[in-house]
């Protein structure tokens, strides 16, 4: 992957540029205004910096695999000991003070050893399964356990990244971030959902998943977001009768979106009701978003699902979801062939690593991420290149949360 910052006068500029050297599929990491200041005055105005990136088009040829011996195994064993444990352990022992005199000063020696010792338990519990890297891959490995990534995802990425590159290769640490962008772009899959325009039927989209995800929210922002569905066509249907208020809170957003609404108590009904829409350019249903552990509600909403026969099954995900719960989630909501994931809150987690080990659970493109409650604005298409980005630099994935997940496009852009 490659990214890069371009500075211009005006946003139509950057983009120029980006569009030059990156090529039509690069995308917008950020953007921002950089004001005139002091030495770096350029022209009258202020100026536009923008950050994209794209997927190397020419990454170097992968290598044969490189075999260990048993010696360079130990050694490689004997480094990832001292890293795991030993360097946290050597510097305390270093700065420990030798002859220190006086009660307090012994007391506060006391404490500050006891310290030092629980943050090497800490560390060493932390990274206790580190496997055997030489030093600026165990660091990259330190790096994707602290993003969130899970254990085995992040001995995968760092073992494979010690096969493709050779011993002076895993000196460099550009190289090295450069080809961890790439594998993990690699790992997420995704898709756009079908254009409606080109159709001749509406496309039914049904939304599935666990209580409170947002769903419905989702649903709304769908319908009306200028880039997704707003402006079309669209007829909203709930079958989610199951409590009084779901049916209120979509009734309340297709009122104020001026967007037709219906209420399909029973599956039977489902196709009848979406047979009455036929001019419609898109039609999505919300589903209840009962317990999964409830058989009656899986079986409830499998009949929904084969009765409307949608072209799209969206499983909702909330990306604040512990991985051993969105396993459970997963499987129990597989009574029902999702097509598609949607990944819901990811405002709500603080480092995005999680996403990757997601990726893994479900082997469905996902169309879109949300990033927050506002309809109809967040949400943004998946895009292994921003999921990528996000995963592998925590910074970005810090400053977009400081910005609100406000993601610029060219379309946001008037300079
Ligand atoms: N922070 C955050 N909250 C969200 C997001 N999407 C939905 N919500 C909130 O999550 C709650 C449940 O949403 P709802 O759409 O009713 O979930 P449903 O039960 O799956 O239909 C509401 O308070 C929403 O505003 C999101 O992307 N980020
Ligand atoms: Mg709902």
């Amino acid at each position: 992957m490659i990214i890069k910052k371009f500075v211009a006068k005006s946003m139509n500029e950057a983009l120029a540029q980006v569009k030059e050297e990156l090529g039509e599929d690069a995308v917008i990491l950020q953007s921002r205004k950089v004001e005139k200041s002091g030495l770096l005055k350029i022209g009258g105005a202020g100026s536009i910096e923008v950050t994209a990136a794209t997927p190397d088009r020419n990454p170097p040829p992968k290598r044969q695999p490189v075999e260990l011996d048993d010696e360079k195994k130990q050694a490689l064993k004997r480094a990832a000991e001292t890293i795991a444990s030993g360097e946290e352990l050597q510097r305390s022992e270093a700065e420990r003070t030798p002859g220190a005199e006086g009660s307090l000063h012994s007391v506060r020696d006391g404490l500050n050893e006891l310290r030092s010792s629980v943050q090497e338990m800490a560390a060493h519990l932390k990274y206790q399964n580190a496997p055997s890297l030489p030093p600026r891959l165990a660091q990259c490995w330190r790096d994707l356990i602290d993003s969130g990534v899970g254990e085995r995802n992040a001995n995968d990425l760092t073992q494979e990244l010690f096969v493709n590159l050779s011993g002076e290769e895993l000196e460099d640490e550009e190289l090295i971030e450069s080809h961890l962008h790439d594998l993990i772009f690699d790992r997420f899959r995704t898709a756009s959902l079908p254009l409606v325009g080109s159709r001749s039927q509406p496309l039914v989209v049904m939304l599935i998943g666990p209580t409170g995800v947002g769903k419905t929210t989702t649903l709304a922002k769908m319908a009306t977001n200028r880039k997704i569905l707003g402006g079309r066509h669209v007829v909203l249907i709930s079958t989610d009768t199951y409590r009084v208020a779901a049916v209120e809170q979509l009734k309340t957003f297709a009122s104020i979106a001026g967007l037709p609404m219906e209420v399909v108590y029973r599956p039977e009904e489902l196709p009848k009701a979406i047979a009455a829409h036929q001019d419609a350019d898109a039609i999505l249903i919300d589903t209840a978003g009962r317990s999964q552990n409830d058989r009656d509600a899986m079986a409830d909403l499998k009949a929904f699902a084969d009765a409307g026969r949608p072209d799209e099954v969206m499983l909702a995900l909330s990306a604040g979801t512990r991985i051993e719960d969105q396993r459970e989630m997963v499987r129990h909501f597989g009574v029902i062939p999702a097509t598609r994931v949607i990944v819901t809150k990811v405002d709500e987690v603080t480092s995005a690593g999680h996403m990757l080990d997601l990726s893994q659970l479900i082997p469905k493109e996902w169309v879109y991420i949300t990033t927050g409650q506002n309809v109809p604005d967040d949400i943004v298409p998946a895009d292994p290149i921003l999921l990528s980005v996000m995963v592998s630099r925590r910074e970005y994935f810090d400053q977009l949360r400081a910005n609100a997940f406000a993601l610029p496009s060219a379309e946001d852009s008037t300079a």
